[in-house]
């Protein structure tokens, strides 16, 4: 009979898991669904909706952000937004302006997606990214 050698398997299971340290190490979160309207970029949680929502096709539309962290409004942070159609390499032919409205949401304003397909609307938080997936647009 083999002598159980219960070290060995300790040692292959610690390699496995320690291999796996790199990439947790991920400050991007992206939405798989379009319907997905809140997700986490690293410790904030980042929800947004559109005005007027549907987004229009080839029209001026705005966003709101909310932001928290440990479930409390994130009030003191660098919020920008962009969107871009990751299958194309190109971005909005617009630059949208954002708003801190001071109290753990923001409004970015003239977006427009000039496109239809997919886009991604990448909100970063200070030095977090949240990526939604849209549709656009609704007809
Ligand atoms: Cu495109």
């Amino acid at each position: 009979m083999r002598p159980y050698r219960p070290a060995l398997l300790w040692a292959a299971l610690l390699l496995a898991a320690c291999g796996d340290r790199d990439t947790t190490d991920d400050s991007q979160d992206t939405a798989t669904y379009e319907e997905l309207r809140e997700i986490d970029a690293g410790p904030y949680s980042v929800s947004w909706a559109p005005v007027p929502d549907p987004i229009p096709f080839n029209d001026y539309f705005a966003v709101n952000l909310e932001v928290k962290e440990g479930g409390s409004p994130l009030t003191d942070a660098v919020v920008t937004v962009d969107a871009g159609m990751p299958a194309h390499g190109h971005g909005m032919n617009v630059t949208p302006t954002v708003t801190d409205n001071g109290d753990g949401t923001w409004t970015a304003d003239g977006l427009l997606f000039h496109m239809e397909g997919h886009w991604e609307l990448k909100v970063d938080v200070n030095e977090e990214q949240a990526v939604f997936d849209i549709t656009c647009c609704a007809q």
